[in-house]
């Protein structure tokens, strides 16, 4: 189409309408955000875009030329919004991949100088008391935290009703007769579990969780972990687990702490003791934490009784053994200077980074 004639001053005419949607294109493509094409759609094909007003002057143009006219902004309106269509996708498009990369969480990154997530210090403990162990010659074992009655108490020489068990404030969970099955209180019923499933020699230490209805204070937790000590052999004394205990004490606080034994009551040993070692503040000098004793209690231990063996079965004029356990939240907190048991759980990422 070309302009001149008898309509060139008229709206709709050819010339008028190509220009106008070439500078339209144009526009449409230099559009860079989805919101500036959005008032620019307005702006040419809305009610007051050179288009809309075009047609509105078709009115005037004689019958002839109204229809090619008309068929011409049809056409130049079709192309303009198929662009602006166009435009759209992409700008959503490019919008939408730019937004998820900003909102990209990836959680592999490593970020220099930013710290990650660590292991709790409870778990970094326990693997490193099982490294220790293994490292003197010790396999490591686990039980169940639900356990029957018969394993945390009966089979270690507290028949029912023994004062003993006052000892162990127990949770009961509700299955089976009533007092049947509890939480362990304790990790010694993983010694029976052993015992019953193997044949000496047993040389094992058993970490884990343990549960007693105690109320949270500075020292205490009703969740809390133990480590298990059992060996089993033949001519094991109690001089044996002095020498063991000691050893492990070097091996894990370092040169020049040492343990010692007090003499104790568990139903499950016999002889029992309490085992301290050096008090890891004032390195036995006498301080406030450890009384001025310059010990520090970790835990409880002894020779096997000859009851525990009967009741797996074991000959206790063959077999004898010792046995340990003690706190591993407790030796954390010796290790690290912690005052309070309690910041083990409190999950303050600013206590727990320390570490
Ligand atoms: C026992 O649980 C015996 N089973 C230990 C044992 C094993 C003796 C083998 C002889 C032979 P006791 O109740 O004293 O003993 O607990 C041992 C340790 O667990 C304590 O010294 C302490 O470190 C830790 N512990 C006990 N109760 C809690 C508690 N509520 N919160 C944190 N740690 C605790």
């Amino acid at each position: 189409m070309n302009g001149g004639g008898p309509g060139e001053d008229r709206e709709g005419r050819s010339s008028d309408v190509d220009a106008l949607v070439g500078e339209a294109l144009a526009r449409v493509a230099e559009a860079d955000t989805s919101e500036k094409l959005r008032e620019l759609a307005t702006e040419l094909t809305g009610k007051r875009s050179p288009l809309s007003r075009a047609k509105a002057g078709l009115a005037a143009l004689e019958a002839g030329e109204r229809r090619a006219a008309g068929m011409a902004l049809n056409a130049a309106r079709q192309a303009v919004e198929a662009a602006l269509e166009s435009r759209r996708l992409e700008l959503v498009a490019a919008e939408r991949t730019a937004l998820l990369e900003a909102e990209r969480l990836d959680l592999s990154e490593v970020v220099p100088g930013r710290r990650r997530g660590h292991l709790h210090l409870v778990t970094q403990a326990r693997d490193r008391l099982e490294d220790t162990f293994i490292g003197m010659g010790y396999t490591v074992a686990e039980g169940p935290e639900a356990e029957s009655d018969w394993y945390n108490f009966e089979a270690l020489n507290f028949p029912a009703g023994h004062p003993a068990r006052e000892m162990y404030d127990t949770f009961y969970l509700e299955l089976g007769p009533p007092e049947s099955t509890l939480l362990r209180t304790h990790t010694s019923p993983v010694q029976i579990r052993i015992m019953e499933s193997s044949e000496p020699p047993i040389y094992s230490v058993m970490p884990g969780r343990c549960y007693r209805i105690d109320t949270p204070d500075a020292s205490h937790l009703p969740v809390f972990h133990q480590i298990e000590g059992l060996v089993v052999d033949r001519g094991i004394t109690f001089g044996a687990l002095a020498g063991t205990l000691d050893a492990f004490t070097e091996a894990y606080f370092g040169q020049g702490f040492r343990s010692r034994l007090r003499p104790s009551y568990f139903p499950f040993t016999e002889p029992s003791a309490e085992f301290d070692i050096t008090c890891v503040f004032c390195k036995g000098e006498g301080c406030r934490t450890c009384g001025r004793t310059g010990w520090l209690e970790l835990g409880g231990c002894g020779m096997v009784h000859p009851n525990v063996f009967a009741a797996v079965g074991y000959d206790p004029e063959v077999w004898s053994g010792f046995a340990f356990g003690f706190g591993i939240d407790r030796l954390v907190m010796m290790r690290h200077g912690i005052d309070d048991i309690r910041e083990l759980i409190t999950n303050d990422v600013r206590f727990l980074e320390q570490f």
